[in-house]
């Protein structure tokens, strides 16, 4: 038995402390009791991150496309491959021509926090997505706007506040987002405890069942019930800013416009009783350490940024920003934006927009639904070539069959992915990485919401032929950038670390290299100017203590306030209004989403323990809609939306708001090599997803509140 390796789990948001022993009888895994921030819990993914790492289906070697079959190939001749193609792409149709799609896992790596912002100036290319379009930049985007950097959150301070109102989150499922911190189960249940918990969500989730109140809202309507809480802040004159008093501008605007949406005219709407709305109000408002906190749900709506927006406006209007208990912003040990010194420049949207349907960029990037279009319509611009890293946009962004289908039809496509999966199929060179036991990490993103201030570094647990992922990043920006194939990776890092250097006034270490100097230089230029060393010798983590107040330095507007009424989100707000004057329907079903605690987005169903049982790509339908329909538990229904159609098993539970079905995302896998995750493949849910329908200041896709209908087969 050799000794366990302290590790950070890298496979969700919470970065828990894991002990991982590599043993003759497989690798095994517990908590880290020592660890500063989970203290020893973990969840069931956590735990199967061996079987994950010993997962024969996952790639070890790159894999280049030859008459259509995949074959494994040295990394050199990978590398000759892309230098062959890629470059005659930008050459032939301009840099544009070659887009890339950026997944989740590169907010979970060293590589992607680090490597990512490189590669991508190497490409010289507007034709950049995420999933971040899928997912939260609506967040990112008032934030933006309200606090003048779209990194600048406020996150709940889970440990101190006595009131926690959750809209469309499931932290006990997800274990938190743009919240970090381990063991949500533990943190929600001890705040319900001492005071109160409120959900908001059409399901009964996990997260709802352990609060002290669930509130079964209509999907996409959580702007309503906001404004409405709004409303009766200012009517009951209940506004109080608090630490934020004479550093907010706007607060007239928020006013007179929430006074059109008293609690009477959004009850039917929102499923949510007047009174209740008011209650609600009153007790965020009443409560000293109290926090409005919003998620996917809210985020992936059709007013995802009206939506995040009015959630600080709450915050703010309550007095319960930047105060303990309250939203207070995360200070990090390294990287994070809002605490470089001198002069930093506000946020600003829409710099350039898509070329097919005119949708603006949002942090350099462009709405993931854009994707397919962008290949597939012809014209001056149209993109060619596709560089995926870490991402399946085939099973994740809505609107799938056309994405599936304009992948074939690109000149070159190059994925850096551990797997063959919906997407990385298409690809014409894969590149693998080393597994997260293989290489090391350090949470450079994640410590910027994290509800605690950490910094905890972890070394591989065992060696690997697999270079890590940064080397494919700078390789494939040397090519793309013209400098070619045989620049060695130690030349390109070292000008990298220069640069950095150089941006954070440090000398970068000698002795150092690769991601470990680069953060070095980051650490030293960091509000408590740590150094590598002094971290990485602190395997289970340095606490750097609960939360702390950082107005105004934290904020970089161009007023240099709180800014709670910026145009580009008012923007929206005759949308809202249009909205707002459609008659209530109730005749329809509208589809939302759902994740498992097994699960981890497309691509952990080929772990044996963590799929099957509850774990299972099912619809989940209210009893009176099942009797209505004539669905019985256990058959089979088609689901139609204007996009597309699905048939998948039904499964009959109360926990659903009744005209609302659910269905998780991530599943769907064919033409994959996943020998377990093909036996019970699921459908992918982004078949129905309608790119049409997004959220309008950001184009985040609509992934929750999508009309469908449901039908026996
Ligand atoms: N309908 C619907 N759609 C959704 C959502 C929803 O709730 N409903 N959720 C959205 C959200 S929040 C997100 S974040 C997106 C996720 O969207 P994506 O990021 O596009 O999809 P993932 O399934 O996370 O794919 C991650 C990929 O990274 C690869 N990978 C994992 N680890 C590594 C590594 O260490 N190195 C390399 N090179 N590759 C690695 C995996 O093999 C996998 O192919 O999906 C979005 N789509
Ligand atoms: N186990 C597991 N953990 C994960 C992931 C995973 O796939 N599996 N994915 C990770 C990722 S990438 C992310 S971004 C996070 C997401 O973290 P969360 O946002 O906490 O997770 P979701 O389960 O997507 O929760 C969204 C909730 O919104 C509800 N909802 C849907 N529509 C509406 C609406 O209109 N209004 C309201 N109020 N609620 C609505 C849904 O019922 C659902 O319960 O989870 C992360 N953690
Ligand atoms: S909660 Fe997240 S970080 Fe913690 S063990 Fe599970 S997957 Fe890993
Ligand atoms: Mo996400």
């Amino acid at each position: 038995m050799t000794t366990p390796v302290p590790v950070t789990c890298p496979l969700c948001e919470a970065t828990c402390g894991l002990l991982v022993t590599p043993t003759a009888e497989g690798i095994k895994v517990r908590g880290d009791r020592d660890d500063v921030f989970s203290k020893g819990y973990l969840c069931p993914k956590g735990a199967s991150i061996g079987e994950l790492h010993e997962d024969p289906d996952r790639l070890r070697a790159p894999l280049v496309k030859r008459d259509g079959e995949f074959v494994e190939v040295s990394w050199e001749e990978a590398y000759a491959e892309i230098e062959r193609r890629l470059p005659a792409v930008q050459a032939v149709h301009g840099r544009d021509a070659v887009a890339a799609y950026f997944g989740n896992p590169t907010a979970h790596t060293l590589a992607g926090a680090l490597y990512l912002r490189p590669l991508i100036k190497a490409l010289g290319t507007r034709n950049i997505f995420s999933a971040g379009t899928v997912d939260q930049v609506p967040r990112m985007f008032v934030a933006g706007y309200l606090f003048g950097d779209v990194a600048t959150i406020p996150v709940p301070d889970l440990d101190r506040t006595d009131y926690l109102l959750v809209l469309g989150g499931n932290p006990l499922v997800s274990n938190g987002s743009m919240m970090t911190a381990p063991d949500m189960r533990g943190r929600i249940r001890a705040i319900a405890k001492r005071g109160k918990v409120v959900v908001v969500d059409p399901s009964r989730t996990r997260t709802a069942e352990a609060a002290s109140e669930h509130l079964a809202i209509r999907p996409g309507t959580d702007a309503f019930l906001l404004l409405a809480m709004v409303h009766t802040l200012f009517a009951e004159d209940l506004v109080t800013l608090g630490a934020a008093d004479g550093l907010v501008r706007g607060v007239e605007e928020v006013r007179s416009l929430a006074a059109d949406f008293p609690p009477e005219a959004v009850a039917e709407r929102t499923g949510i009783e007047a009174e209740t709305i008011r209650r609600l109000a009153r007790e965020v408002a009443g409560t000293e350490r109290a926090v409005v906190y919003g998620r996917m749900g809210t985020t992936t709506s059709a007013f995802g940024t009206v939506n995040s927006w009015l959630i600080d406006v709450i915050n703010v209007l309550t007095g319960h920003l930047d105060r303990p208990g309250g939203a207070m912003f995360p200070m990090a040990a390294a990287g994070q934006p809002n605490t470089r010194p001198g002069p930093r420049k506000p946020f600003r949207h829409g710099r350039w927009r898509s070329r097919v349907s005119d949708l603006p960029e949002v942090m350099g990037e462009l709405p993931s639904v854009a994707l397919a279009e962008e290949i597939s319509t012809p014209g001056e611009g149209q993109v060619r070539a596709l560089i995926t890293v870490c991402g399946n946009p085939v099973v994740s962004v809505p609107g799938s069959d056309d994405l599936d289908a304009a992948l074939a039809d690109l000149d070159f496509m190059v994925s850096l992915d551990v797997y063959v999966n919906e997407t990385t199929r298409h690809a014409d060179v894969i590149l693998p990485g080393p597994t997260p036991l293989e290489r090391a990490h350090y949470d450079l993103l994640l410590y910027q919401y994290s509800v605690r201030n950490i910094a905890r570094w972890s070394e591989p647990v065992l060696p690997t032929e697999v270079p890590p992922d940064w080397h494919a990043m700078v390789r494939i920006a040397a090519i793309a950038s013209g400098a070619g194939a045989e620049v060695p990776v130690e030349q390109l890092d070292d000008a990298l670390a220069a640069g950095l250097a150089q941006l954070n006034g440090v000398e970068p270490a000698t002795g150092l290299h690769g991601p470990e100097r680069l953060l070095d230089i980051l650490f030293r230029a960091g509000p408590y100017e740590l150094t590598f060393a002094e971290v990485a010798a602190a395997p289970h983590g340095i606490d750097l203590g609960p939360l702390q107040p950082r107005l105004p330095g934290v904020l970089s507007t161009a007023s240099g306030l709180v800014d709670l009424a910026p145009a580009a989100i008012l923007e929206d707000v005759p949308r809202l209004r249009e909205a707002a004057a459609q008659p209530v329907l109730d005749d329809g079903l509208v589809l939302i989403g759902r994740r498992h605690l097994r699960s981890n987005n497309s691509w952990m169903h080929n772990v044996p323990t963590l799929v099957g049982g509850t774990n299972t790509c099912t619809l989940h339908v209210h009893p009176d809609d099942a009797t209505r329909l004539r669905l019985e538990d256990g058959g089979r229904a088609a689901v139609a939306s204007a996009a597309g159609r699905v048939e998948v098993a039904v499964e009959v539970t109360d926990t659903i708001r009744s005209g609302v079905v659910s269905l998780p995302h991530g599943w769907g896998h064919e033409g994959i090599r996943g020998s377990v995750a093909t036996k019970d493949p699921g459908v992918n849910s982004n078949r129905l997803g309608d790119v049409s329908r997004r959220d309008a200041p950001t184009g985040t896709a609509v992934v929750n509140g999508i009309p469908v209908t449901v039908a026996p087969v």
